[in-house]
């Protein structure tokens, strides 16, 4: 295959971007005009494998077609209202979702980082009003190299410097303990007073796609139920089948008393997260005490009805564990006789691939690079670790390509 040449049309959009807008982010050197399923296009016309399904908010696929039309159609109905009314699409929605997920009512918003905003205002006044939690008292536990988002109050509580440094001062009331750490999590609801919630992924996805050990999330609720702490599953990027099961947390049967969902809740077509609980717990909030213009408006609620119902009729889920395997186990054989590859790990289809050098390497950068020339686009999370998390509806062959397309680099490298 030809390397991807940078030509006239990349080049004006890369220029725009650089000089009008912010800096905030730094993306491999391709310009992307069209998306479908698996696929995606840059502006000189060449086709991509997508394997990084815009951070697993496209697991549908780009613009699938159930999803497109749900959405045009709502667009050309009605599109927001403002909760100040009610709007006949969202009650059928909040139906929809809280049986889907099992949980009496959902609370809707746009972003994931909002969505993380709500789960702890929610879990904090849950606190104060039904545990007897003495004001401003109240601490969440989270666990180091977590990532829930970009807003002030989420960045006070993680680790990473680039995220953190000189945006304080920062939001107190949370303790963070090593993740994958049972004891950790014992000492510090035994040690620390006032502990009312645990808010954890299931899978940590920034920090490298790191799967904890098998049993940690059902102690860990187990540990949540004895001291009356909420166990608050954020499933923004795990979740909706990205793992091989419905939400990560199934595949230790698990129920939070708190989740969080966002991304491929709308199939990438359309900003939509939302937050689940039961009664007992979202009952604590009452008109006029939280909310969001855009939240739970009626072409958010179509697309999420269709994104939905899309994993459930194409079985997403059950393509994510099965082609997931096959992804392992095909680079894990790889992995014994090539030493860049150090280790692949994950679950169902968000995997990552550990490459042998430091973490402050280029190699990972420079590995996307040739995979892009190869035809498959992909994203490094640190200098060593590249992330692998194609649309939930790509086929066995189309994997076995990619696998193919995957292995030829690294040789090429
Ligand atoms: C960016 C990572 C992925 C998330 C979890 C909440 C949010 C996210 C578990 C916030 C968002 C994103 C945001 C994106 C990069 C990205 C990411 F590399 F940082 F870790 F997906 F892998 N909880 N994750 O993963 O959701 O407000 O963005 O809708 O560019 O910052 P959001």
């Amino acid at each position: 295959m030809k390397a991807t040449k940078i030509t006239n049309p990349s080049i004006k959009s890369i220029q725009l971007e650089n000089k009008y807008g912010a800096h905030n982010y730094h993306p491999l050197p391709v310009v992307l005009n069209k998306g479908k399923g698996v696929f995606v296009w840059d502006v000189e016309g060449k086709k991509y494998y997508d394997f990084l399904s815009a951070y697993s908010a496209v697991n549908q696929g780009h613009c699938h077609p159930k999803i497109i039309n749900s959405l045009k159609d709502q667009a050309e109905t009605l599109t927001l209202t403002s909760r100040a009314f009610y709007n006949d699409k969202l009650g059928e929605y909040e139906k929809f979702i809280t049986s889907f997920f099992g949980f009496d009512k959902v609370l809707p918003m746009n972003t994931g980082a909002e969505a993380v905003e709500t789960a702890i205002k929610l879990c904090r006044k849950y606190a104060y009003e039904k545990k007897g939690i003495a004001q401003e008292q109240a601490q969440i536990i989270v666990c180091e190299n977590n990532f829930h988002g970009r807003t002030t109050t989420i960045i006070s509580f993680s680790n990473d410097e680039d995220a953190r440094k000189n945006f304080g001062p920062y939001t107190p009331g949370f303790i963070k303990i090593p993740y994958d750490d049972i004891d950790a999590l014992k000492s510090a609801i035994k040690n620390t007073k006032n502990v009312v919630g645990f808010l954890v992924e299931p899978i940590q996805g920034e920090a490298g796609v790191y799967v904890p050990q098998e049993g940690y999330l059902q102690k860990a609720k187990e540990i949540c139920k004895q001291n009356e702490v909420l166990f608050i599953a954020d499933e923004v990027q795990t979740g909706i089948a990205r793992t091989g099961k419905l939400l990560a947390v199934d595949h230790e049967n698990v129920k939070p008393d708190i989740l969080i969902l966002g991304k491929a809740l709308s199939g990438g077509a359309y900003p939509v997260s939302a937050v689940l609980a039961n009664d007992h717990i979202m009952e604590v909030i009452k008109p006029g005490q939280h909310g969001s213009t855009f939240g739970g408006n009626p072409l958010a609620a179509a697309v999420a009805i269709a994104a939905l119902e899309v994993v459930q009729e194409e079985k997403l889920a059950e393509n994510a564990e099965k082609l997931g395997k096959v992804f392992r186990k095909e680079l894990t054989e790889f992995s014994k006789n090539n030493d860049l590859v150090k280790l692949v790990r994950g679950k169902g289809l968000l995997n990552a691939i550990v490459i042998n050098d430091s973490e402050d390497s280029s190699t990972a950068w420079d590995i996307c690079i040739k995979l892009r020339d190869n035809g498959l686009l992909a994203k490094p999370t640190h200098g060593n670790i590249i992330r692998f998390a194609p649309p939930l509806v790509i086929t066995e062959i189309q994997l076995n390509d990619c696998i193919s397309i995957i292995k030829k680099t690294f040789l090429e490298f």
